[in-house]
């Protein structure tokens, strides 16, 4: 078990994360390093130096981004992917075995609203598609939720006009493009690499999105059939799609080859309507996640890699970063070890 830690700029000390009980690893990456640049070895040492330091292994480093003029496809990608390999493999000197990344156009995850208040007075993030359809990225990201900072309007403006030529098959061909260069690098330096799924799984603001479901992330294993090129299963993104089958999507994925789930993020979300939901505590009665069949699916095929509680509500007054309160993550962590031990023992 795993809590995501966003470095020394956290809230959340390490010596935090340490107490929760049955949390033995971080998931982190440096944050430091300009997209498109290669991670220096120093940073990366470092970074483990800090986590060993508190008694905590770091398990698995999410993300190392995937610069936009690769999923463009634009010529300077090669220098890029190149920039991307030598990350991977200093990741693997140290011995991390799992690299988490995702190949979402401009944003990765998205919500209109990142503190929806629930009945019981925590807040939560939510997504509604008709809300988010109001915002006006004519202005850039300042007025987006969490992304306040990202774009002026000149930069988002001249990035969402070079998609407009970027069908779903071609950004499927630029990804198979990295993925030809990248996973044998993976597999050189002993890292697994294991994509995100879109959050939420569908095209926003007419971007396309790709990996979105089952069929996409079995579609991608097979693009380059390593070991070393799998995914990671979030229970939370793909959930929020009625189509998702998760326990199913875990029996094929886990399956295949040596099994291609990599990496876990298991969180609830409550499904409200067409494109609408909002996140919830961990437990299956809170909301449309059965979390107890995506255990025993995962207990099936012999999953025996790392998991993380991925988001929390804000709870008990707690402040900070949206989703990655220490309190409701520490809760979901306790609950989702309580449902592994008791699959296990059956
Ligand atoms: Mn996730």
């Amino acid at each position: 078990m795993t809590l995501r830690w966003f470095g020394p700029t956290d809230p959340i000390p390490l010596a935090y994360i340490r107490q929760i009980p049955g949390v033995t690893g971080v998931v982190s990456a440096v944050y430091d390093t300009p997209v498109g640049d290669s991670w220096p070895r120093a940073s990366v040492e470092s970074l483990a130096e800090q986590v060993d330091a508190a008694g905590l292994s770091l398990a698995v480093i999410e993300s190392i981004p995937v610069h936009e003029d690769i999923k463009l496809g634009r010529p300077s990608r090669d220098r890029l992917v190149d920039a991307w390999c030598e990350s991977v493999a200093r990741v693997g000197a140290i011995g991390v075995g799992v690299v988490c990344y995702n190949f979402m156009p401009v944003f990765d995850w998205m919500r209109s609203n990142l503190a929806m208040r629930l009945p019981d007075g925590s807040t939560a993030l939510a997504f509604d598609d008709a809300e988010l359809a109001r915002f006006d990225l004519s202005r850039g990201t300042r007025d987006l939720p969490g992304w306040a900072a990202a774009y002026d309007a000149a930069e988002l403006r001249a990035l969402v006009d070079a998609y407009r030529t970027v069908s779903a098959e071609q950004l499927w061909e630029n990804l198979g493009y990295f993925l030809e260069r990248v996973v044998p690098a993976a597999e050189s330096a002993g890292v697994h690499l294991a994509i995100h799924p879109d959050d939420p799984p569908w095209s926003i603001f007419g971007l396309p999105r790709i990996v979105t479901g089952g069929a996409a992330l079995e579609r991608l294993v097979k693009l380059v059939d390593r070991p070393a090129n799998g995914v990671t299963v979030c229970t939370g993104s793909l959930g929020a799609d009625p189509d998702n089958d998760l326990p199913a999507i875990i029996r094929r994925l886990g399956r295949m080859g040596e099994g291609r789930i990599h990496f876990m993020h298991c969180r609830n979300v409550k499904r409200t309507g067409e494109r609408r939901f909002h996140e919830t505590p961990h437990p299956s009665a809170f909301g449309s996640v059965d979390m107890l069949g995506v255990m025993r699916a995962l207990r099936e095929v012999g999953y025996t890699g790392p998991m993380r509680p991925d988001h929390g509500r804000m709870i008990w007054g707690e402040t900070g970063r949206p989703g990655y309160g220490l309190y409701d993550r520490a809760l979901g962590a306790m609950y989702l070890q309580g449902l592994w031990e008791a699959v296990v023992g059956v």
